[in-house]
């Protein structure tokens, strides 16, 4: 089919020929189509049948521009191509964790899969305060099992170059994360989010910190030139629907290979932008508190389950047996281990700051309206970037995470800013 853009009018005529989602729908009154994308890049439809409102699919289609900005800023719908080839490479790793695709069809840029209807979208019930019991359990399952199995720890060297060639010509998405999240948001930039009080602390602190900006750039070449595993690469709070039994996993357009500490500093950045926020959203450090042992749980999860898969994959690409003595084996996953904590630290440390600085922030601040409150939260956040870029290879457990952010909370100066709920 030639490409052309969907919306409610033609949808019934496109999803009527494709028998899988015929077979979901099921027959009956007419269908009820509802435009229910609230993301920066493109469009979303729900689909139900009217009186059987469980008879529902939810069709994602890309448009030749970035929604958020609209035809002004052209962006080639081939994103889609890549979140087609990762739904289904995440269906065969972790089919719990992300919808069931009903239809692909690269043509038309457009994937047609299972409705989660009884899930919300985490950002947003995260402001309002909401405790989903196992998400951090989840996520880290979920980087466990798509990182070591995507790795050359989980994957035969030949299955992996093949899989990789799925994914290596994703360079409009990875050109945005190369500009947005370790360039623009560090010099100043017409793209950039401006808050008064907060640019005028971006540019008398990480905007003319040598070190910190080359601490930023060490990120960027590891995001330039590793290739550790599939990444979902754009892992964060609104990539993720739950509810108080499951987690999952959309939104993966940003899929390449890419090195292991991004989706987890990315994500875990995150928890703590939700954190911040939480001096103005809760009144009290109960649900702050649960954000960080979540967090925490986050890296607990993945080293375990990480660590779980190494100990039974025996030979890989990567480490022969034989190759090293047990012992020395178990200091090199040590090591290994450690240093994917000092990565994702740094990564987190760059999304703190993206978020804050850089024109995608987070509903969890940016929708704050008072310009203030907003720019008290901000500095902290930049404060917490700064912090965490320079300790990133310092902090070696996740319980020296945890004592190095609880400080740094507890430090912060809030004196203006009384808990406003
Ligand atoms: P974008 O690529 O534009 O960021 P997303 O994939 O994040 O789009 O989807 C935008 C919104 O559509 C999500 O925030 C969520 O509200 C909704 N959505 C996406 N996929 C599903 C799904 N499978 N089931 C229910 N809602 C969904
Ligand atoms: C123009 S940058 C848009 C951002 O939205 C996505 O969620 C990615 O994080 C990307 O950087
Ligand atoms: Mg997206």
């Amino acid at each position: 089919m030639i490409y052309k853009i969907l919306d409610k009018n033609s949808i019934p005529e496109y999803i009527n020929g494709i028998p899988k989602v015929v077979e979901v729908l099921g027959k009956g009154q007419g269908l009820a189509i509802e435009e229910i994308g609230d993301g920066n890049l493109n469009y979303v439809f729900k689909i139900y049948r009217v009186g059987s409102p469980d008879r529902s699919v939810v069709l994602k289609q890309a448009v030749p521009f970035l929604r958020m900005a609209g035809e002004g800023w052209p962006l080639t719908r081939n994103r889609m191509t890549y979140e087609i080839r990762a739904l289904h490479a995440y269906n065969d790793l972790v089919p719990e964790f992300v919808p069931t695709v009903y239809h692909s069809d690269e043509e038309m840029s457009v994937l047609v899969m299972q409705t989660l209807d009884d899930h919300t979208v985490v950002r947003h019930s995260m402001i309002h305060g909401v405790i989903f019991p196992n998400i951090g359990h989840d996520i880290g399952t979920f980087l466990a099992e798509t990182l070591f199995r995507t790795s050359s720890l989980g994957m035969r060297s030949i299955d992996r170059r093949r899989l990789m060639d799925q994914f290596n010509l994703n360079d409009e998405l990875c050109k945005l994360t190369e500009e947005f999240v370790f360039t623009f948001p560090y010099m100043e930039h017409e793209s950039n989010y401006s808050n008064p009080a907060t640019d005028e602390f971006a540019r008398a602190s990480i905007r003319c910190d040598t070190e910190y900006k080359l601490g930023i750039l060490k990120f960027k070449e590891l995001f330039l030139t590793k290739t550790d595993a599939l990444l979902h690469a754009d892992l964060h709070t609104g990539s993720l629907m739950a509810n108080s039994e499951e987690t999952f996993v959309i939104d993966m357009e940003f899929a390449f290979f890419g090195p292991f500490g991004f989706d987890i500093g990315k994500i875990i950045a995150n928890f703590l932008l939700s954190y911040t926020s939480h001096f103005y959203h809760s009144s009290d450090d109960s649900y702050q508190n649960w954000l960080l042992i979540e967090a925490m749980t986050i890296w607990k999860r993945f080293e375990t389950r990480f660590l779980e898969l190494w100990d039974s994959q025996g030979s890989s690409a990567m480490v022969a047996e034989g190759f090293l003595t047990g012992k020395e084996l178990r200091e090199y996953k040590m090591r290994f281990l450690r240093n994917i904590l000092h990565d994702s630290l740094g990564f987190c440390a760059c999304s703190l700051a993206r978020r804050t600085l850089g024109i995608a922030g987070v509903a969890d601040i940016r929708d704050i309206s008072d310009l203030h409150v907003r720019s008290q939260l901000e500095i902290i956040n930049i404060k917490l970037s700064q912090l965490l870029l320079s300790m990133h290879d310092k902090i070696h457990t996740i319980e020296q995470f945890e004592s190095t952010v609880r400080t740094f909370y507890a430090n912060t100066n809030l004196e203006d800013m009384e808990r406003v709920k």
